[in-house]
């Protein structure tokens, strides 16, 4: 008989999910977290931290297209682009699509999180080698108190509101990301489940509201997160994402955001559009 062997995620204490799994390739404990990398039978090589999915070969796209492109697309002309936490490298090679990217800098607090991740998911960390890509290796919050005014846009790709991310969910630092930002600078930070994580979503869509001139929210279909749907906040100290004609949007190689999508993005449905208080 064959022996199966199945990957649990508790996403919360009542639910989870499962995937049969191959080999473990690699386990470890680092400073801040365990760190798992496994092969899936149906999604390809996942990306385990603390036990919770961060990406996998299959879904990886949506992730990274959506964390990224909505921000980058809207901005008139972003030279100098910050990602905070995605250690993986998705977010950065996203960003380096756009020509008029110069500096790309990658604040990852885990520096395990970055050599595992070019070690066994090259389509993803490949990015990190560009000579537009600098690499600190330390925490975000710091970074942004030491950069006022530098920043055109600021991406958070963090884990989970736990460790070392608590604070990066926090209305200080959103304070703080809004003070690195040149003008006309756009923030974007992944905010989790609008099933699992309510309470999190509107309080930090009102804090996001209440420092930036516009605020929007949007979602996308990421099977191995939890309950599958993810939210995205974005914070924008010039151009509004709706307002944007078609032909203001570049023509980017994607998969999942395109130009069609970037409209449709703010129609919410009205158990997401109530988190914003204006459902
Ligand atoms: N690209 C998708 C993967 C992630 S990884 C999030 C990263 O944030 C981790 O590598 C973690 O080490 C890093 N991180 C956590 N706290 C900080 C901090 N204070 N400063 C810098 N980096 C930090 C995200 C997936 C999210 C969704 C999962 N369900």
């Amino acid at each position: 008989m064959d022996m199966e062997l199945w990957y649990t995620e508790k996403q919360t204490p009542d639910f989870g999910i499962q995937a049969k799994i191959g080999r473990t390739l690699h386990h470890e404990q680092t400073e801040y977290q365990s760190l798992d990398v496994i092969e899936t039978k149906q999604f390809g090589r996942m990306l385990v931290l603390d036990g919770m999915v961060m990406t996998t070969d299959q879904d990886e796209f949506v992730y990274h297209e959506m964390l990224t492109h909505v921000g980058m697309n809207t901005h008139p002309n972003p030279k100098r682009v910050l990602v905070i936490g995605g250690g993986d490298g998705g977010v950065i090679r996203e960003v380096l699509k756009y020509p008029s990217v110069e500096h790309a800098v990658l604040c990852e607090i885990d520096g395990r999180v970055i050599e595992v991740s070019k070690e066994y998911f090259p389509k993803i960390a490949g990015a990190l080698e560009d000579s537009r890509v600098k690499i600190r290796v330390e925490d975000g919050i710091k970074h942004i108190e030491a950069h006022p005014n530098h920043y055109d846009v600021i991406l958070v790709d963090s884990t989970e509101p736990v460790g070392p991310a608590v604070g990066l969910f926090q209305k200080p630092f959103y304070q703080g990301i809004f003070e690195a930002l040149r003008p006309e600078g756009i923030m974007v930070a992944q905010t989790e489940s609008p099933w699992f994580n309510r309470d999190l979503i509107r309080r930090v869509y009102r804090d996001i509201s209440n420092i930036f001139p516009i605020a929007r929210l949007y979602t996308a279909s990421i099977p191995t997160y939890p309950s599958g749907l993810w939210s995205f906040t974005l914070g924008s100290k010039g151009r509004d994402p709706i307002s944007l004609r078609e032909e203001d949007l570049q023509a980017i190689h994607t998969k999942y955001y395109g130009p069609t999508l970037h409209h449709a993005l703010f129609r919410l449905p009205k158990f997401v559009e109530e988190l914003t208080g204006k459902g």
